[in-house]
C-alpha cells in the first residue's frame, strides 16, 4: 500500500521498501504561488495519468471559426465530441513581437487573452509556443534556416537590441494574463520548440549547442529577473530525434532553467502497417522518464497527432498504449484548421476529432479512460492550489 504525503516544500513517497524524497520547487525561486502549485500538482498527477491538450481549441475548429469569441461562445471540437473541454490549451505568440493584432493563424491576441482567462477560471492549464519570425532577415518566418541566427541575437550580436524589444512585447502580453483576483495566470512557456530539428532558425544544423544554451539562459534571466515574470514554467522541447539521453541533453540549458522536459512526435504512415511511431515514442519517452526521475522535471509530449485521424482506433489503439507505460503529465494535439475558415490549403489539417469524424467514438473511449484528464477532472483537482 502506497501513501502520498504532500507538504508545501517536500513531496514524500512512502511505500513498501522504497522511500523517495525530492525537492518540489520550480526553477524560478520567485515563482508565484499558483505557478509553484501547478508545478507541484503536475508532477504529482503524472504518477496517475496525463492531461489532454489541444492547440487553439476555443478559437476555431473544423467547419467553424470565431471572428470574435461571442460568435460561437464556448465552442470546442473536443467538447463537441466528448462533452468536456481539454484540460490544457495551447496558443502561439507569433505576431506579438511584430505588433500584429492577430497571431500567426489569425486569432486576435485580445481574444487569446480572453480564452486564456476563461479557461484558467474553469481550472484549465495554459501553454504557449512561439513561432517567432527570424530576427536576422526581415520578412523571414520561423521556418528560415539561415545559419548562425542565434549568434546574431546574443548580447553583442547585431540583432540583440531588436530581440530584446521582442522579448519586451512577449513579457507585456504574458504578464497581462490575469485571474479574477488580479493574479498572473501560470503559463507553460515553450520557446525554441523542436530544437533538435532543422526546420526553424533555432534548429540543430543552424546553431551550436553553446549558442542555444546561451540564448535560453539569457531569455530566462531577462523575462524573470528583468521583466519580473514569475508565472512561467519553462518547457524544454525537442523533436522526436533524440533516442539517447546525451542527444536529448545536448542543447539543454540546465536544470535551473527548465521545469518541463518534452518532445514533439507525430504519427506518420498507417499505424496498422507501421508501428514506428509507437516504437520511437517508447524509446523517446523512456529517455524522458529516466531524466524526469533523476532531475524531478515534469515530462510531456508537448505536440503530437495524426493528421486527419484516418485510423478509427488511433486514440485507444495507438496513442494511449504508447503513453501508458510512461510518466508524462500532459499530451497536446495540434490545431483543427479548416481550409474553408482560414486554415492552410493542404487538406486535412486537423488533429482532434469533431462530431462525425471517423475516430470520434474512439476518442470518447479515450476520454473515459481513468488516466486521461480533461478539464472537468483538473477543475476538481484544483491545480493552482496547494494540496
Ligand atoms: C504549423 C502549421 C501551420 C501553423 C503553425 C503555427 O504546425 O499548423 O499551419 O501556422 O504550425 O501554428
Amino acid at each position: 500500500m502506497t501513501k502520498l504525503i504532500i507538504t508545501t516544500s517536500l513531496f514524500i513517497l512512502i511505500g513498501g521498501a522504497a522511500q523517495t524524497t525530492f525537492a518540489q520547487l520550480p526553477s524560478d525561486k520567485d515563482a508565484t504561488a499558483q505557478t509553484r502549485h501547478l508545478y507541484q500538482n503536475l508532477l504529482h498527477l503524472s504518477t496517475k495519468g496525463y492531461l489532454f491538450g489541444h492547440q487553439d481549441d476555443l478559437a476555431y475548429g473544423v467547419g467553424w471559426r470565431n471572428r470574435k469569441p461571442s460568435d460561437f461562445p464556448g465552442r470546442s471540437d473536443v467538447k463537441s465530441v466528448c462533452g468536456d473541454y481539454p484540460a490544457l490549451y495551447g496558443w502561439d505568440l507569433s505576431g506579438i513581437e511584430s505588433d500584429h493584432e492577430k497571431d500567426i493563424d489569425g486569432i486576435p491576441f485580445n481574444d487569446i487573452r480572453q480564452y486564456v482567462e476563461e479557461a484558467y477560471q474553469r481550472g484549465g492549464v495554459i501553454t504557449f509556443s512561439w513561432h517567432e519570425p527570424s530576427p536576422m532577415l526581415p520578412g523571414k518566418t520561423a521556418w528560415d534556416t539561415t545559419h548562425g541566427t542565434i549568434t546574431s541575437i546574443l548580447p553583442g550580436g547585431p540583432n540583440h537590441d531588436l530581440y530584446v524589444q521582442w522579448l519586451d512585447k512577449v513579457a507585456q502580453f504574458l504578464g497581462s494574463l490575469k485571474g479574477p483576483a488580479g493574479e498572473a495566470i501560470p503559463v507553460l512557456f515553450r520557446p525554441y520548440h523542436e530544437l533538435t530539428g532543422s526546420w526553424f532558425w533555432w534548429g540543430v544544423r543552424e546553431n551550436s549547442p553553446e549558442d542555444v544554451k546561451a540564448i535560453w539562459q539569457f531569455v530566462y534571466h531577462y523575462l524573470t529577473s528583468v521583466k519580473g515574470l514569475h508565472n512561467l514554467l519553462w518547457v524544454y522541447n525537442t523533436g522526436g530525434e533524440p533516442h539517447t539521453m546525451a542527444q536529448f541533453l545536448e542543447r539543454y540549458p540546465g536544470d535551473q532553467y527548465a521545469d518541463v522536459i518534452s518532445m514533439d512526435t507525430y504519427q506518420n504512415g498507417d499505424p496498422t502497417k507501421d508501428n514506428r511511431f509507437q516504437l520511437n515514442l517508447d524509446t523517446n519517452l523512456s529517455v524522458l522518464d529516466s531524466l524526469g526521475r533523476s532531475s524531478h522535471k515534469i515530462e510531456a509530449l508537448a505536440e503530437t497527432g495524426y493528421v486527419g485521424i484516418p485510423y478509427v482506433q488511433w486514440w485507444t489503439g495507438v496513442l494511449a498504449p504508447a503513453l501508458n507505460a510512461h510518466h508524462i503529465a500532459y499530451v497536446l494535439v495540434w490545431r483543427n484548421a479548416d481550409p474553408l475558415t482560414g486554415g492552410p490549403p493542404q487538406h486535412p489539417h486537423y488533429f482532434a476529432p469533431y462530431p462525425g469524424q471517423v475516430s470520434a467514438p474512439d476518442f470518447v473511449r479515450f476520454y473515459q479512460m481513468d488516466n486521461t484528464f480533461f478539464e472537468g477532472d483538473v477543475a476538481k483537482l484544483k491545480l493552482y492550489d496547494a494540496h
